[in-house]
This record gives structure tokens, sequence and C-alpha cells, in this order.
């Protein structure tokens, strides 16, 4: 036998029944979407299993979608079989395509803007549509798996075939990665991609969504400090000694990361002088657009209100006149353009749908 039919024969040996095959694609894509979402909150190299499952989870869908293709391709190619839904079924597919492609692409480096969102984003904008539409398409032919389907051991051994099926894949791309040197071996565990350099210019301006406020003038610009504290502060530009500096790692979930030098205040030294109350547990920094992000107040006082970035004073596009840098933390919650600090006994839930909807009127 030649190896390429014993590959397909292997493959045809995992196909679950096929309600199973409808029923784990959904599975499949609720997953994406729920580890891709919790991923952006992720910073840290000790997350990175996350981001594995949903790469090896992802791939899964190449062997699902084809099980799924080769059944009811024929309502595709045949005219006769068009029905109402198919145009749903197309669309589906579509997005499914789309969303797989741009997560492959993506991996192999490729970075490559679609107006001005980078491919990761496009994926993300892929796997968004793509949930309703599997909903959607399910219940236009709606059938639940039976007994008959589940065979415990044969069940999980096809699953399990799966996804080590989706783990070769992905250990194959990233393979080819090292083999040929393409860009998808300087990814961060994120996923990122490096953008080198110093200062304003070495790293794009970024929003979260719409947040996009005129030039602050620094000269009636101030910062104050209030909440549970003995001690309001107010503290004009000039009476911000920019006098701590360090290096720290900004990693935006549109797929890109940058190592800089900042410099500014210790959130420790400003909170020295604010004296916080001894229940106090977090500290929001809010921008001037009302967009906004708590830190315990531990890992608050270890943040830096940074002023300059290399060796030039922060541009507006990058936060200016100072901007919270928050390492460890994803580049969505280092809060740009900040004016208020405030000392909090409680955790600010609504702080996820303040940077989601800052910016709009
Ligand atoms: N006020 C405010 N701060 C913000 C944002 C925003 O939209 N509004 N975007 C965040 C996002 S998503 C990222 S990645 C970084 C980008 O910083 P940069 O524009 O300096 O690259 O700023 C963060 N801070
Ligand atoms: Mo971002």
């Amino acid at each position: 036998m030649r190896p390429q039919s014993r590959v397909s024969d292997l493959v045809s040996a995992l196909r679950p029944p096929p309600r199973l095959v409808d029923w784990s694609i959904l599975a499949v894509v609720l997953f994406e979407t729920v580890s891709g979402l919790v991923s952006f909150t992720i910073g840290t190299p000790d997350g990175w299993p996350l981001f594995w499952a949903h790469r090896i989870a992802g791939l899964t869908l190449i062997f699902l979608l084809g099980y799924k293709l080769a059944r009811v391709r024929y309502r595709l190619t045949d005219s006769t079989q068009w029905r109402p839904t198919t145009a749903l079924s197309v669309v589906t597919l579509l997005a499914a395509v789309g969303s797989l492609a741009t997560g492959i692409v993506w991996v192999a480096g490729v970075d490559v803007r679609l107006a001005y969102w980078t491919l990761l984003s496009v994926h993300v904008g892929f796997g968004l549509v793509l949930v309703p539409l599997v909903v959607a398409h399910l219940t236009t032919r709606f059938r639940r798996p039976t007994r008959q389907d589940f065979h415990r051991r044969r069940t999980t051994i096809k699953y399990t075939g799966l996804l080590l099926g989706g783990a070769v894949l992905y250990r194959a791309q990233t393979f080819v990665n090292e083999v040929l040197d393409t860009h998808g071996s300087d990814r961060r565990f994120t996923g990122s991609q490096p953008r080198p350099g110093d200062g304003n210019e070495a790293f794009p301006v970024t929003s979260w969504v719409a947040d996009d406020p005129d030039p602050i003038d620094r000269e009636a610009w101030s910062l104050s400090v209030r909440g549970a504290i003995d001690t309001p502060l107010s503290l004009s530009y000039d009476e911000v000694s920019p006098e701590s500096e360090r290096e720290a790692l900004l990693d935006c979930t549109s797929g890109w990361y940058t190592v800089q030098r900042w410099r500014g205040i210790r959130v420790g030294d400003l909170l020295e002088t604010a004296e916080p109350d001894d229940d106090a547990a977090y500290v929001r920094f809010v921008s001037v657009t009302g967009y906004r992000w708590s830190l315990p107040i531990e890992e608050a006082r270890e943040a830096l209100l940074a002023t300059h970035v290399g060796e030039e004073a922060l541009s507006h596009g990058h936060g200016g006149p100072i901007r919270l840098i928050a390492p460890g933390r994803r580049g969505f919650q280092w809060v740009k353009w900040v004016e208020r600090v405030e000392v909090r006994r409680q955790s600010d839930p609504a702080q996820w749908v303040v940077t989601l909807v800052s910016g709009f009127e």
C-alpha cells in the first residue's frame, strides 16, 4: 500500500458517525471561541497550555470539516438539491474555512493586513461570526446523536486519534516554520509577532475597540490619585518625576509584541505618598476617555505610569502624557492617557464592558 492511502485509511477509520461529526464541529467551535477569548487575558508563559489546546483542537476541524464535506458535497454541487437553507450552509462553511485558514496562515508567520486589521484580528472576526452561524445551521438540520452513535471504546479511540491528528498537524507546521525559517518561529507563546526597535516609532498605535481622544495638552492635564487613601494627590505634568525605568513587554491581542524601556513613576511610589487604607485591595487606572482597568494593589505597586518610551516622551498615540505599564498583562490592560488613579476596596467587573464600549458616542 502507498503511504498516502495508509494515511487516508487511518483518517477514514477515525471518522465518527455523521451526527457526531456535526456535534463535534459545534463543540470544537465553542471550545475555540472560549479558549480564544480567554487567551486574550493571558500574558505570562505559564498560560501556554491554553494556546496549544486552541491550536490543536482548531486543527482537528480540518478532519471534521473533511468528513462533513465528503458527506454533503452533493448538496452543494447538485443544483436540484438546493434548499433555502443551503445559503446558510455555504456561509457557515466559508466562515469556518476563513477562520481556519487565517489561523494557519498566522502560525506560518505571514503578516499581511486587511484594511488595518492583522490576520489574527480577521481570524477572531471569522470565529465570532462562526458561532451563531454554526448554531443556526445546526438548528435547520437538528439531529440529536442516538445511543448507537456512541460506542464507549471506539468513540474514545476516535476522538483521541483526532486530537493526536491535530497535534501532529501543529507539530508539522512548526517543523516547516523551523526548516524554512519563516517568521512563524519568531512568534511568542501567545502567537504574537515581534516589533523590534526602540521608541514611539518602533511599534503600532492601537486601540482595543474605538478609543481615540484628541491630543492632550500637557499644561492643562493633571494626574489625580484618590479613593481609599489618606492623602489625595493632584500632580501636574512637571510634578510627575519620571525617575523609575524598567524594561517591559507589551503584547497586543491583535498579534504583535514589543520590548521597550519605559520611564515614569512607579505606582508604588505614588501610593507611598497617598497612603492607602489598610483594606485597599485594587488600584484602578482611568483614562481621559473613561477607559479603565484595575490591578490588585500588590501588583499595581510594581506597575509604572510611563511618560517616556526609549529615550522619547510618549507620543499622543501611545498614551501620552502618561500610560500604564503593566508587565505580564496583555496590551488592552495597559491604559493609555491616564488621568486618574483610584485606590479601591473592590474589583471592577464593569471594566470588561467599559473597555469595549469606550470611544463610542
Ligand atoms: N485608553 C485606552 N488605552 C488603551 C487602549 C484603548 O483603546 N484606550 N488600547 C489598549 C490596547 S488594545 C493596546 S494593545 C495598547 C496599545 O498601545 P500602543 O497604542 O501604545 O501600541 O494600549 C491599550 N491601552
Ligand atoms: Mo491590543
